[in-house]
């Protein structure tokens, strides 16, 4: 078998996807997922203009070989573009091996570890009975663990808040990019916030009782002394992980936060590639890999880092929020339920826009995602449909503090 075309779709129902599609002489087509939110022209072009013509003519089977082609003949190695076209590629090559053997992705990884994928919501409010109607929507919709967000008095727009309204830009979904030539200015005060969720936590475990599993995402906010600290006073609410509680950038400096706190710690989303976890797992600074299939180099690279992530008991929580397209989502799904270290995916439901151009074989049922016998990783491709939607230009918002220094958002 032989690829004969790759070609990239870029469409926005809701918002923008950019996405592969390789084609073989026997008929098979692959998927893979390259949308980079804010970003996603850079990856449309590094397919189109420098990876399609590498693929033409070579065997889709051979999956781990196309991978390390792309990634070491680049020389200039990793960073988010790279590593979403090539986790593009790669997923796309699964697709087409689960296809041609009649099988779904996880029966290839090694078959079904569990029934279906546990699963949170995210629960969000201006206030707290805002927030306690959105955490029981969650519970409705089924999720049985649900991500707390806040607005902090003093602060205008903040990450994480559906029913707030957006500086600039038409809000999309519910996510943080807006459409529109420049990305809108959000406000920051650490020290506020820090003084605020605690008590966010105590009225939700007074009013939801101890059981039901609660996350948080810091979103790269917080120097080390301060998510330590932060880490500290959440632990008497039992958070089920505290994610991004640091830009991790520096990976030292999580050994800090992990002397001082028991609340589990989450990260790893804007990660690129197995190395990007090396010390936050060898030396077991963290419990759950963020990472999502489509920034990290694919389906292989996924498997590959939770399979170390294993020896040290340290679980999945992928990356799961609606800039990760059907196809990518699969993808993680796929590992998801094959591993034995898996511990829950972020979800949430994409648009009716986006599930017309992207028929999902996924169910959401009895809070559980439950994936179908379908070969491949069981997403289609309605490109009429798609082209319905061109690409709109769209950014994340950023943050500045007070006195108007840029801070991380
Ligand atoms: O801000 O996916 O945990 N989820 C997140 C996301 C990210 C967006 C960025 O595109 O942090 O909401
Ligand atoms: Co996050």
């Amino acid at each position: 078998m032989k690829i004969i075309a790759a070609d990239v779709i870029v469409t926005s129902p809701s918002r923008n996807f950019v996405t592969l599609k390789l084609t073989t002489d026997e008929g098979l087509t692959g998927l893979g997922d390259a949308t980079l939110n804010g970003r996603e022209l850079a990856v449309a072009s590094y397919l189109k203009d420098h990876l399609a013509q590498l693929l033409i003519g070579r065997d889709p089977h051979r999956i781990e070989d196309t991978w390390q082609f792309l990634y070491r003949s680049s020389y200039w190695r990793r960073g988010p573009v790279t590593m979403a076209a090539i986790a593009a590629v790669d997923m796309a090559l699964w697709d087409i091996k689960g296809k041609a053997a009649g099988l779904p992705v996880y029966q290839l990884l090694g078959g079904a570890s569990r029934l279906g994928l546990r699963t949170y919501g995210h629960a969000s409010g201006r206030d707290l009975p805002e927030l306690f109607d959105s955490v029981r929507e969650n519970l409705e919709e089924g999720h049985t663990s649900v991500r707390i967000q806040t607005s902090i008095p003093g602060l205008k727009a903040i990450y994480g808040i559906a029913s707030q309204e957006q500086a600039t830009g038409e809000r999309y979904d519910y996510e943080p990019a807006g459409r529109g030539a420049f990305p809108a200015e959000e406000d920051w005060d650490t020290r506020a916030y820090l003084n605020h969720l605690p008590g966010v936590f105590e009225a939700v475990r007074n009013e939801f009782g101890p059981d039901l599993p609660l996350l948080h995402d810091g979103h790269h906010r917080m120097t080390p002394i301060q998510a330590a600290k932060l880490g500290k006073s959440l632990e008497p609410y039992d958070l089920f992980w505290l994610e991004d509680c640091t830009p991790a950038e520096n990976q030292e400096s999580l050994r800090l936060v992990r002397q001082h706190t028991t609340t589990p710690l989450a990260i790893g989303e804007v990660f690129n590639t197995v190395w990007d976890f090396q010390t936050l797992i060898r030396e077991q600074l963290i419990d759950y890999v963020r990472a999502a299939s489509t920034h990290f180099g694919g389906i292989s690279p996924l498997k590959k880092v939770m399979d170390y992530a294993a020896q040290y008991q340290i679980k999945s929580g992928f990356h799961g929020p609606t800039d990760i397209s059907p196809v990518g989502f699969a993808a993680q799904c796929h590992v998801g339920l094959a591993i034995h270290n898996y511990g829950i995916q972020e979800y949430m439901a994409h648009s009716e826009a986006t599930n017309t151009v992207f028929q999902q074989s996924i169910r959401f049922e009895g809070g559980y995602l439950r994936l179908s016998d379908a070969p491949g990783l069981g997403v289609e491709l309605d490109e009429e449909a798609a082209a319905a939607h061109p690409y709109q230009q769209a950014y994340l918002p950023y943050n500045r503090l007070a006195d108007g220094t840029v801070h991380d958002w």
